[in-house]
């Protein structure tokens, strides 16, 4: 039976940045070896491992012939040059559950994990493809067509890493998923578990602002239609837009950049970027989309570019079901972790599950609270405290 630590350690080294991160991006090469060695995991360890056309991962572990599935996961792909514990210590934790809680017999489920693809949605936007095309959010087929910065189709990138299979989707009667919180609540109040209570609710809009291709030195002032110019006054306003409420009411980014021509001497002409915006509070968010876009018009007339709203992906705040926090409180308590109720201002794949099936979701302290860095952190002890907590929990739910 390996270790948790040692099958950490193992899962790790796919990747691995100098800084003490990983690269893993969807149906990259590193996430192919990693799939690979979780796969080979999962059968040698008595699971029955099927993947679906999406690429998704199940590790099934059935013990009743027929019966349900309680399902526990988390995602293996990562943000560029970020830290090795977002997602797969979810994916590893939820293996190690699932494998001791089968050993115990009876229960009324049966059990699996899952990886789900492309979670970060780094390479292929959205985020949290997998669980989105799992649970009918997202057409299987826009999302195998969804083409990477170089046009590399989601379909030809699992095709390169075999990640495509042909699996009916599992019969699924609760989701369960352990993650690094990614912010710092738990640290600064000592707190060992997290118990996700409720979501942000977040839109990420894909902004086009588009002026006119000129000379950067012959071209007139008065005559320039500069698209970076226009992108650079929104970046700002997009920041500004939290200074008008109070405090951790609403986050604002521009996160993702791409200019055209991209070329010292030329002024672009268009600029598509990627404006992420999150409240605890509906209300606060829509009031702060509709600022947003009444200073695109006034940036609009400022750099005489046009500002469009091509796209949107969007995830709605809302409660986990109190069932299964009261359940998982019970068991940190029984088990001597200290706990606290969570909000999740990251999505996860448990934000899509929690819309289909009743899903309880826990988290482990992050030092100094950061995530998508190399920097990203989680103690030895805090990974085993959830993977505790986590088998003790999904051993009460599938108990039935
Ligand atoms: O967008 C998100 O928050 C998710 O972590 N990918
Ligand atoms: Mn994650
Ligand atoms: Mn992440
Ligand atoms: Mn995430």
């Amino acid at each position: 039976m390996s270790d948790f630590l040692d099958d950490f350690r193992t899962m790790s080294v796919f990747g691995a940045t100098p800084g003490g991160g990983v690269e893993r991006q969807a149906a990259s090469a590193a996430d192919g070896e990693n799939r690979a060695w979780f796969t080979s995991w999962l059968e040698a360890n008595g699971f029955a491992v099927r993947v679906d056309a999406i690429g998704n991962i199940f590790g099934l572990i059935e013990r009743i012939p027929g019966a349900p599935y309680v399902v526990v996961g988390s995602h293996l792909d990562s943000q560029p040059l970020a830290g090795r514990f977002d997602g797969a210590y979810g994916v590893l934790a939820g293996a190690h559950a699932v494998r001791a809680a089968a050993a115990v017999p009876g229960g009324a489920f049966n059990l699996a994990v899952v990886d789900w693809f492309n979670e970060e949605g780094s390479r292929f936007k959205p985020s949290m493809m997998g669980s989105a095309v799992f649970t009918g959010m997202l057409p299987l087929e826009t999302a195998l067509a969804t083409a990477d910065p170089s046009g590399v189709t989601v379909a030809s990138a699992l095709d390169a890493i075999d990640g495509r299979g042909d699996a009916a989707p599992i019969d699924v009667v609760a989701y369960l998923e352990i993650h690094v919180e990614q912010g710092r609540d738990l640290e600064d109040t000592g707190s060992t578990i997290g118990l996700v209570s409720t979501t942000w609710t977040a839109h990420k809009l894909e902004v086009v602002v588009t002026g006119e291709q000129s000379h950067t030195g012959a071209a007139r002032m008065a005559d320039r239609r500069d698209a970076l110019y226009g992108a650079a006054e929104l970046i700002v306003a997009v920041r500004r837009l939290v200074d008008g409420f109070e405090p951790e009411l609403l986050h604002t980014a521009v996160s993702e950049m791409y200019l055209d021509p991209n070329s010292p001497v030329a002024i672009a002409r268009e600029v598509r970027m990627l404006v992420d915006i999150r409240s605890p509070e509906r209300g606060v968010l829509e009031t702060a989309v509709e600022r947003l876009r009444a200073e695109m018009a006034v940036i609009e007339g400022r750099a005489r570019v046009d500002i469009e709203v091509r796209g949107l992906v969007e995830w709605s705040s809302g409660p986990f079901l109190e069932e299964g926090i009261v359940i998982a409180a019970a068991e940190a308590e029984r088990l001597g972790y200290s706990h606290r109720r969570s909000a999740t201002v990251a999505g996860h794949d448990a934000t899509n599950m929690k819309e289909v099936v009743p899903t309880v979701m826990l988290f482990v302290p992050s030092v100094d609270g950061i995530s998508h860095n190399e920097r990203e952190f989680t103690s030895d002890a805090d990974m085993l405290a959830g993977l505790e907590v986590l088998t003790a929990v999904l051993s009460r739910v599938a108990a039935g």
